[in-house]
């Protein structure tokens, strides 16, 4: 039963990354993607000793003894969408949370074999998840073409005027990702730094970040869940881009549309 679950979770992985790829967010290596397994293990029994253990630069104290599927770096989408199971594994974490175990991989296979760069950003929310009793499992990072090239107009740098203009573009944008994105300016990939600059934003209550000039991480109690807020997300820029290829800015909804939005699909 435990087992038929992960199976559906991976396959469901491989199936977003072949998304990912037709999509053209997910040149060469680009994005990564981690699923809190936990819950699907039951209570397997693992003879730790028995698998390599990694040590990590911080602790994350809420992921002890945790498992996650993660995707491994500089593995492409397109490969992963095929094999998973060389492109990605299952870590276990240790019982201080300071280390993992990669339990899916034959040693021979792991020479060549890591968990994704962004393993900072993956973990640290994983472990704000995992401390505030959040249902979301699933933690989606790519490169989205048309959010990327607005991070690139000074204007659409802040999270106010990003989401105003997102929001703009069509009813959608509102009514699924009613609390918009939390914009992060530009900060080295892979690092601590834009690990914690990126949880203030899962913090404040927001399902979606954008790094500035680089991509988008979301999080959703799937992966499809999280792949919709970003790809609905990436329509509302490809309109703004289209308007403004036409000659014209687009108008965007108005405040009035908005709030009407609002009582009609967000009443709680
Ligand atoms: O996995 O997307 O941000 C490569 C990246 C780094
Ligand atoms: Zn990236």
């Amino acid at each position: 039963q435990e087992n038929k679950k992960i199976a559906k979770t991976i396959t469901e992985v491989a199936g977003l990354a072949n998304y990912l790829w037709q999509k053209g967010w997910a040149e060469r290596n680009a994005g990564n993607i981690s699923v809190n397994l936990s819950e699907m293990m039951g209570d397997s029994e693992f003879e730790l000793e028995h698998y390599p253990m990694f040590q990590l630069e911080r602790s994350y104290d809420a992921l002890a003894n945790l498992y996650f599927f993660v995707t491994g770096t500089g593995k492409r989408m397109r490969d992963l969408a095929i094999n998973p199971m060389n492109n990605a594994c299952i870590i276990k974490m240790n019982k201080k949370g300071n280390a993992y175990h990669i339990i899916s991989m034959k040693k021979r296979n792991l020479y060549n074999f890591r968990p994704t760069s962004e393993l900072p950003t993956h973990l640290a929310v994983h472990n704000l998840l995992v401390s505030t009793g959040s249902k979301n499992k699933a933690v989606v990072h790519t490169h989205p073409n048309e959010l990327v090239a607005m991070t690139q107009i000074p204007r659409f740098q802040t999270t106010e005027m990003l989401n105003k203009t997102l929001w703009g573009m069509h009813p959608e944008a509102f009514v699924f990702v009613p609390r918009g994105v939390f914009m992060v300016p530009y900060i080295l990939p892979g690092s601590h730094k834009i690990a914690d600059a990126t949880i203030e934003g899962f913090k404040n209550g927001h399902e979606v970040v954008i790094w500035e000039k680089h991509g988008a991480f979301a999080i959703g109690e799937t992966v499809s869940d999280a792949f919709d807020m970003i790809d609905i997300l990436s329509k509302s820029a490809q309109i703004w881009f289209m308007a403004m290829q036409s000659g014209n800015e687009p108008e965007g909804l108005n405040d009035d549309q908005l709030l009407e939005l609002k009582e009609a699909f967000l009443k709680k």
